[in-house]
Parts: structure tokens; C-alpha cells; sequence
């Protein structure tokens, strides 16, 4: 595979994400093999996964590929769109995913952190929700990963900032299990995944399914639901959306109107 490497350990796989030139971005090629490493896994009947970057990486992931958001009047990240399918890979995956994270992750890559179903870190890891700086509208389901692993005003303080949560704050948020010495990354992370694999299979699989439904359980009304749609159209086909793509494209920072 191009962009990641794989390995296995035992019952533990390993995948790296490993295109450090695009500082990991999360481009549909890069989806791609992630998926079907995890479909590999999944075929193996690895018992626990590990997603890695590349030891001593200042930025684990930049977030989606901001390449491949559509120019604007398209939901640019509809059910299909690849973040999205890696999410539900992952949170469907039926053995549990551990991110093991050092340096920035942002935007969208946040979102599949904390979509993992536990997750260590070492002190140069941050996280950061950035539609804002993009100007583009996050989806609701997406909004939902962010709410069941953060504190609603913590939520809301990343997505209206951009601003980076550092990793001493991240762990005291409780938005990551552990905040380990740089050192002891590796160790704790597969310490973590050999307890599992020791465990009962079927009930780690089952209790994993459980609390995905639950986590989900979130009813919205019909009207709720469409209301939410149209709320994130706005920010779609406004000309901003357009604007916050071609400041990054230009390298230069965007000139927002609010229309
Ligand atoms: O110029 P070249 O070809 O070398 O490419 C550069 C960057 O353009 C590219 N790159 C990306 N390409 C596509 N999508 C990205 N998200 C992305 N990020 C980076 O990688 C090459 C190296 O980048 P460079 O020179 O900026 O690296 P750096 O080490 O100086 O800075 C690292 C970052 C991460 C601080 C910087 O690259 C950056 O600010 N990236 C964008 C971070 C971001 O805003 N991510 C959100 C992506 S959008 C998203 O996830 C959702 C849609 S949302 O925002 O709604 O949550």
C-alpha cells in the first residue's frame, strides 16, 4: 500500500499512516487503504487495531484533503464522502481501534480520533475542530462524534476558536484515556491492546456494538432533521465556503463576508 504501511503482531494489527509529505491528509486514496486494512483485519480476526503515524511526526493528520472538497452548491461531506466512511469503519469495526497519537491532528482527522475506541497520547499531540477557518458546515453526525467524546461547551469553544486543545488539556477534558511520556507510547498502547486480546472476543465485540447504538441514540424530529440539513446548505452554498477553499488553495488567509 502507498500511503500506509500495515503490520501484525499476533491477534493486533497495525496501521501507519505514512504520507508524510500531505502531512497525513485524509485524501479518498488514504481512506481507501485504511478501509481495506481494516477489511483485512476484519477477514484475519485481529482482535484489536492500532492507527499510528510515523514516530516523531509533528502532525499525525492535517484532516480531510482539502483537495477534494467539491467548489461549492455540493454537500461537501455528505454520507459518502470518505471521512465519513472511515468513521463508520471504524466505530463498525468489531474488535476495538486504538489511536495512538503524537503531533496535530486536525479538522477532520480529529473527528476519526476520537471516533477510536480508545486513545493515547504523547504531550506533543493537539486536537483541533477547524470548519471554521474553512468555512465549511460539519455534519451532524459528525457534530455527534465530537459531542459524546468532549464536554458541549469544550465542543463548542474548539469549533468556534479552530484553536488547538493541547494534549495535557485534551486528557484533563477526558476527550483521551492516557497522556503518556513520549517514551512510553508505544508501550502503553500495545500493553493496552495485548489486555484486550486476552479477553473474551465475542464480549468485546458485543459490549463495542452496544455502546456504539447507545452513543447514537440521539432521537431528532423529522423537522429537526431537515432543519439541521438546511442550516448546514447556508454555509454550503455560500460564497464564503468558495472563498475559505481558494484562500487555502492561494495560500493566504481567507476573507470571510458572512454570506
Ligand atoms: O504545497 P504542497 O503540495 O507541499 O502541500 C502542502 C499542503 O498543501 C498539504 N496539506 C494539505 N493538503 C490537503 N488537505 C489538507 N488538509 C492539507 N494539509 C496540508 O501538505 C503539504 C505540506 O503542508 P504545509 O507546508 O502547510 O506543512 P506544515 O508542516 O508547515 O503545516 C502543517 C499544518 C497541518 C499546520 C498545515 O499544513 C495546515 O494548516 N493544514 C491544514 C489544516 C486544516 O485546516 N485542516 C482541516 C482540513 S478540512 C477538514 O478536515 C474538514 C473538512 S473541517 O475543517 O470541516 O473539519
Amino acid at each position: 500500500m502507498a500511503l500506509i504501511e500495515t503490520a501484525r503482531d499476533g491477534l493486533i494489527g497495525t496501521i501507519v499512516l505514512d504520507h508524510a509529505a500531505k502531512r497525513n491528509a485524509l485524501s479518498s486514496e488514504l481512506i481507501g487503504e485504511i478501509c481495506a486494512a481494516l477489511a483485512m483485519f476484519r477477514v484475519e480476526n485481529l482482535r484489536a487495531v492500532v492507527i499510528r503515524a510515523r514516530p516523531g511526526v509533528k502532525v499525525w493528520s492535517a484532516g480531510f484533503n482539502i483537495a477534494e472538497l467539491p467548489e461549492g452548491h455540493r454537500d461537501p461531506l455528505g454520507w459518502d464522502d470518505p471521512v465519513r466512511h472511515l468513521v463508520r469503519e471504524i466505530a463498525r469495526f468489531p474488535m476495538p481501534v486504538i489511536a495512538m497519537v503524537e503531533g496535530g491532528v486536525w479538522g477532520g482527522a480529529c473527528e476519526v480520533v476520537l471516533a477510536c475506541d480508545i486513545i493515547v497520547i504523547a504531550p506533543t499531540a493537539s486536537f483541533a475542530i477547524t470548519p471554521a477557518k474553512l468555512s465549511v458546515p460539519y455534519n451532524i453526525s459528525g457534530m455527534l462524534t465530537f459531542l459524546n467524546a468532549a464536554p458541549a461547551c469544550t465542543v463548542r469553544e474548539m469549533a468556534f476558536t479552530a484553536k488547538p486543545v493541547d494534549a495535557a488539556r485534551a486528557f484533563d477534558l477526558g476527550m483521551v484515556n492516557h497522556l503518556v511520556p513520549i517514551e512510553e507510547l508505544e508501550s502503553v498502547t500495545y500493553g493496552i491492546a495485548r489486555d484486550i486480546v486476552a479477553n473474551a472476543p465475542l464480549a468485546v465485540s458485543v459490549m463495542k456494538e452496544q455502546l456504539r447504538i447507545l452513543e447514537a441514540a440521539h432521537p431528532v424530529s423529522p423537522e429537526g432533521f431537515e432543519r439541521l440539513q438546511g442550516l448546514r446548505r447556508v454555509v454550503y452554498d455560500s460564497r464564503d465556503y468558495q472563498e475559505g477553499l481558494r484562500a487555502f488553495k492561494e495560500k493566504r488567509k481567507p476573507r470571510f463576508e458572512g454570506m
